[in-house]
């Protein structure tokens, strides 16, 4: 191989890669001027990608003319044209919404399928143009007008594409093709406890902005300071320095800026009097940040967290976490969360629980959710789809996971319930996953290090003593580890037995425990799936976890039951892990209440 090749084959390596994940999105976009562009979407399911690929398998979007794909978006507009494809007589899908919910002949599909949708739009030359992807599960190619903008991997996090200079004037068409083929090495792996729902299951919107815009932002309390707000502007498009204005009107605050000549400005700003948020008091302030040609405005609550020896601070005051895990599925519909309703729905069981703290596994959750948690006052654990066993030494597979957190990272990054970014989920100990794990840890800090970071660990037992002392744990804040006696080792009755040698000095976080029940089922509390044993579990739970010095909160698993392949008892399951304190349909199970007692107990202890 001469240089030359070398050299053309290295600039491909990074085009392609740095096509492949997702660039810096716009912050706060539901703030923006925008058209969505979710409704119906026409829909063709391709197995063979015979919409992607030749017969030669080469890609028709890599050949000269590059077309030939169904992003050509043909019809048969004579009796001598032959296509064998057509949008237009397809049947649609809603968007945002995943496919396996919407179609019977779906519901266990894992391939490609394409998504078409037609959008009327008058550009103009003052303005730039965004399309937003909130979430496509898992790879997707994107095409405007038969033309590929690029494609995008990692089926939890937005992505963007600018096509100010691509848009007609008038009618426009986007093609999208997705595929929710698991492969060993992307992030989740094959193996997971849950659905691997496909599609554009978030919002689609076509952003517009003046030409120079307020592309990020950051205003959030500085690290372990009440008393000092602290941020930055990004202004996209100039290279003059320019004035921003941040204006936070009940605080009496308006103060000007000026950028540097890359459009960037940090500040400080010192405060006086504020009211902190807290999950009692979810207190949001009303922000504006201005520029000369863009406005933003976004609604911020200002907390401090911190960890000292065991015990977790807001805001300077010992907490309790009371908490729940939560997937982002919407049990009636047995489909991924399409909506502010399907979300406030979750929210709002979790607040009858009792909680002030949810646990949204195990990768990053919709933009809208999180802001429901600041309003409605729930502390965010967030996470990342690092889950089980990843491919730890594979560098693509590395670079994939770093990007999902960092997005999520920046994306989430002005949310005041937002207080631990959690690097991932029962991964095994063993030097390669130190590695890679404890290079997302140095990532995390690297990016906010005023929040916590942690992982769900696992725990090691021998006969009724139970030991955690995984060496990750060095490198976070929390002791934070899954644990399910008395449903996948012991039994309920046994549980107090157990006591627990944790090695770290550190606030204890059960991320996880549970049982399964399926709701409705009544036995006496040995009798398995029925409502009585699952409550047996958590009774016996709460008592041993009780005893635990450092105990400063929990998510036990879960708040919903819900959809997962591996579930397949065909009486009690249904391809649904019953683990739920809810059922699918929305019954409260016994346990729930065990719980929320617990929960009341806790907040006459922490008040
Ligand atoms: C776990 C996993 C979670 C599973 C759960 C279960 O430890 O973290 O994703 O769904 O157990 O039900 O087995």
């Amino acid at each position: 191989m001469n240089y030359r090749k070398i050299i053309f084959a290295l600039i491909a390596i990074t085009t392609i890669s740095s096509n492949v994940y997702s660039q810096k999105t716009i912050q706060n976009v539901f703030d923006r001027e925008a058209i969505s562009l979710n409704g119906s979407w026409n829909y063709i399911i391709d197995p063979y990608q015979m919409g992607y690929l030749d017969y030669r398998q080469k890609p028709f979007d890599e050949s000269k003319s590059g077309k030939g794909g169904f992003y050509d978006n043909l019809h048969n507009v004579s009796k001598e044209t032959k296509v064998e494809y057509d949008f237009s007589n397809e049947p649609t899908l809603d968007v945002p919404g995943d496919w396996n919910s919407q179609d019977q002949r779906l519901l266990f599909y894992e391939g490609t399928l394409w998504y078409k949708k037609d959008f009327v739009v008058k550009p103009t030359t003052d303005k730039n143009y965004i399309l937003y992807f909130a979430a496509v599960n898992y790879e997707c190619h994107v095409y405007l007008n038969g033309k590929k903008l690029g494609t995008h991997k990692g089926g939890f996090t937005p992505f963007q594409f600018d096509v100010t200079s691509k848009l007609n004037d008038g009618e426009n068409f986007v093609v999208v093709m997705v595929d929710n083929t698991r492969k060993k090495d992307e992030v989740p792996t094959i193996n997971t406890d849950w659905w691997n729902y496909g599609g554009i299951t978030r919002d689609v919107l076509l952003v517009s902005t003046p030409k120079e815009y307020i592309n990020d932002y950051k205003v959030q309390l500085a690290k372990d300071n009440k008393k000092v707000i602290e941020g930055f502007v990004k202004v996209k498009g100039i290279n003059t320095s320019q004035d921003v204005v941040v204006e936070i009107p009940e605080l009496k605050i308006k103060t000007t800026f000026k950028t540097d000549n890359q459009g960037l400005v940090k500040f400080n700003i010192p405060v006086k009097k504020l009211t902190y948020w807290s999950p009692n008091s979810p207190k949001l302030y009303d922000v504006k940040i201005t520029s000369k040609l863009d406005e933003v405005e976004d609604k911020i609550g200002f907390r401090t967290i911190q960890t000292v020896d065991k015990n977790i601070l807001l805001n300077g005051k010992s907490i309790f976490l009371k908490g729940i895990s939560i997937h982002d599925e919407n049990p009636l519909l047995g489909g991924r969360l399409r909506s502010d309703a399907d979300m406030r729905m979750l929210l709002t069981w979790a607040k009858e629980l009792g909680c002030n703290y949810v646990r949204l596994a195990h990768y990053t959750h919709n933009e809208r959710m999180v802001q429901l948690a600041d309003e409605m006052g729930l502390l965010v654990w967030a996470e990342v789809p690092v889950y089980w066993t990843i491919s730890w030494t594979n560098a693509e597979t590395y670079a994939n996971a770093e990007n999902q957190l960092a997005v999520g990272i920046e994306r989430d990054k002005n949310r005041a319930s937002v207080i631990i970014w959690s690097i991932g989920n029962e991964t095994p100990v063993n030097e390669d996953r130190n590695v890679f794990m404890g290079k997302l840890v140095d990532k995390v800090r690297a990016l906010d290090d005023t929040r916590l970071v942690a992982a769900a660990l696992e725990i090691e037992r021998e006969g009724y003593k139970i030991t955690v002392e995984d060496h990750l744990g060095d490198k976070l804040d929390l002791a934070s580890f899954n644990e399910y006696g008395g449903w996948y080792w012991s039994n309920a009755k046994e549980l107090p037995k157990y006591s627990y040698d944790i090695k770290f000095n550190k606030p204890v976080i059960i991320s996880e425990f549970g049982a399964g029940a399926l709701a409705g089922f009544h036995g006496d509390d040995d009798t398995m799936w029925s409502e009585e044993h699952q409550e047996l579990i958590y009774i016996n739970q709460l008592e041993m976890l009780d005893k635990m010095d450092g105990l400063r909160g929990m998510t036990p698993w879960i708040l919903v039951d819900f959809k997962s392949p591996r579930r397949q008892n065909p009486v009690f399951q249904n391809f649904w892990n019953r683990k739920g304190l809810i059922s699918n349909t929305g019954e409260k199970k016994k346990a729930f209440f065990t719980l929320q007692e617990y929960y009341k107990k806790k907040t006459k202890q922490y008040k």
